[in-house]
C-alpha cells in the first residue's frame, strides 16, 4: 500500500502553496481544483497516510477541516492498532483507557480522557465541544455522556494482539502491582522504548486546513501502553497535545506526553509560527527545549510535533530518529521521516 508513495528520507518545510499555484490536481479526484495552500492534510506516524485519505475524502469534496479531521482519525480508532483506539494495548491493569481532543477554527474544543469501552473517542470530544458548555469530560463521566449521545458501549474486552502483548510485558516487566509504584526502572510506566526498538506509542494526531483556508485538528490514543491506571498523557489536553489558531496555525503532539505537558508544547509550537518561525523551526524549538530540560534524560525519550501554519506550509521535528508522518494535498502524498536532534 505504500509503494506508490514516495517515501523521503529527509524531511523539509514544504511550501504547499508553491506546489500547488500552477497545478491542477490531475489524480482520481479528477474535479477537485486545488488552489494556493490548501486544502492540505498531515498527521502522525505511518497510518497516518491511511488516516489522511479519509480526511481527503472530506477536504477533496471542499469539506470543512473539522469534518475531515474527524473523519481522518477515525480510521485510525477502528482499525487494529498498538496504540490507538479499543484493540490497542492496556493499561498496567489490563484496561484499555482512551484519550481524544479535538478543535475548530473558532477555538472551540472537546476533549475526553480516561474513556472506556467506547470505540470512537474522537467523535464523543466533538460532542462535549458541540454539545456541552465544557471542554473536557473523563471517566465513567465521559461514557455515560457517550452513551447518552447514542455510542454504542463495547464490550470490555482486549484485542488478540493487545492480549498478546500485554502477557508478553506481564513477565518481561516482572509486574508486581505494589512494589513496581516505586521501581523506577520497571514501573509505574513500560519503557519508553521496547528492547526490539519499537517506541512504546503511536498515537494519531492530525491538522488539516480546508478550501476556505480554516484550520482544525484531532488527536487520539490509549496512551503508553502499560501506564499507571488513571494516567493522562498530552494527547486529550488542549495546548498539550494539540492546538489550533486559526490566525497563526495548527500544531499535535505524539511521544512522551509528560514531556510534551511540561512546556504546553502544540501551544508553544503555535506561539513560535506566531512569531514568525516556519512549521518545521516552530517544532524545532520546542523540541530543542524539551531537551535541554531533560538533559541526558533527552535520549530515554520521543517526542515530536507536526504544524501547519495558515500559509499552507507544513513541518514536523523529532527529538529522536524515527518518526515519520504523513501529507496530503492536491498533489502530494508521501510518508516522510521528520529530522531530529539526537
Ligand atoms: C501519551 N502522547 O499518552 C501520548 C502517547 C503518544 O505516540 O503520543 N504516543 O503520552
Amino acid at each position: 500500500m505504500f509503494g506508490r508513495r514516495r517515501f523521503l528520507h529527509t524531511s523539509f518545510t514544504v511550501s504547499v502553496g508553491t506546489l500547488l499555484s500552477n497545478r491542477i490536481y490531475a489524480g482520481n479526484e479528477k474535479k477537485f481544483q486545488a488552489v494556493k495552500g490548501k486544502p492540505v492534510v498531515i498527521s502522525t506516524w505511518n497510518e497516518g497516510t491511511v488516516a489522511n485519505k479519509a480526511a481527503w475524502e472530506v477536504l477533496s469534496k471542499a469539506g470543512r477541516a473539522l469534518d475531515a479531521v474527524e473523519a481522518g482519525v477515525k480510521t485510525t480508532e477502528a482499525s487494529q492498532n498498538c496504540c490507538v483506539g479499543l484493540g490497542a494495548n492496556p493499561d498496567r491493569d489490563g484496561f484499555v483507557t482512551l484519550d481524544a481532543c479535538i478543535m475548530d477554527e473558532h477555538f472551540n474544543c472537546g476533549s475526553v480522557a480516561f474513556l472506556e469501552r467506547i470505540k470512537h473517542p474522537i467523535s464523543v470530544a466533538r460532542r462535549v465541544m458541540e454539545k456541552t458548555p465544557h471542554v473536557m469530560l473523563v471517566g465513567s463521566g465521559a461514557q455515560q455522556f457517550a452513551i447518552a449521545e447514542g455510542f454504542p458501549l463495547e464490550e470490555q474486552k482486549l484485542s488478540d494482539n493487545a492480549k498478546k502483548a500485554y502477557e508478553q510485558w506481564l513477565k518481561k516487566s516482572e509486574y508486581k502491582p505494589i512494589i513496581n509504584i516505586e521501581n523506577k526502572q520497571h514501573g509505574p510506566y513500560a519503557p519508553a522504548q521496547f528492547e526490539d526498538g519499537q517506541w512504546n506509542h503511536d498515537t494519531i494526531g492530525m491538522v488539516a486546513m480546508d478550501v476556505n483556508g480554516n484550520l482544525s485538528g484531532s488527536c487520539t490514543t490509549s496512551g503508553m501502553g502499560f501506564k499507571m491506571r488513571g494516567r493522562l498523557g498530552d494527547s486529550p489536553i488542549i495546548g498539550a497535545g494539540l492546538y489550533v489558531d486559526n490566525e497563526v496555525g495548527a500544531v499535535t503532539a505524539t511521544g512522551q506526553g509528560e514531556d510534551v505537558i511540561r512546556v504546553c508544547g502544540s501551544h508553544a509550537v503555535v506561539e513560535n509560527m506566531r512569531r514568525g518561525m516556519s512549521p518545521e523551526l516552530a517544532c524545532r524549538k520546542v523540541i530543542e527545549r524539551i531537551a535541554k530540560i531533560k538533559g541526558p534524560k533527552a535520549k530515554e525519550i520521543q517526542v515530536a510535533f507536526i504544524a501547519l501554519n495558515k500559509k499552507g506550509e507544513v513541518g514536523a521535528f523529532a527529538l529522536q530518529k524515527g518518526f515519520s508522518y504523513a501529507v496530503r494535498n492536491g498533489m502530494v502524498e508521501e510518508l516522510k521521516q521528520a529530522k531530529y536532534l539526537i
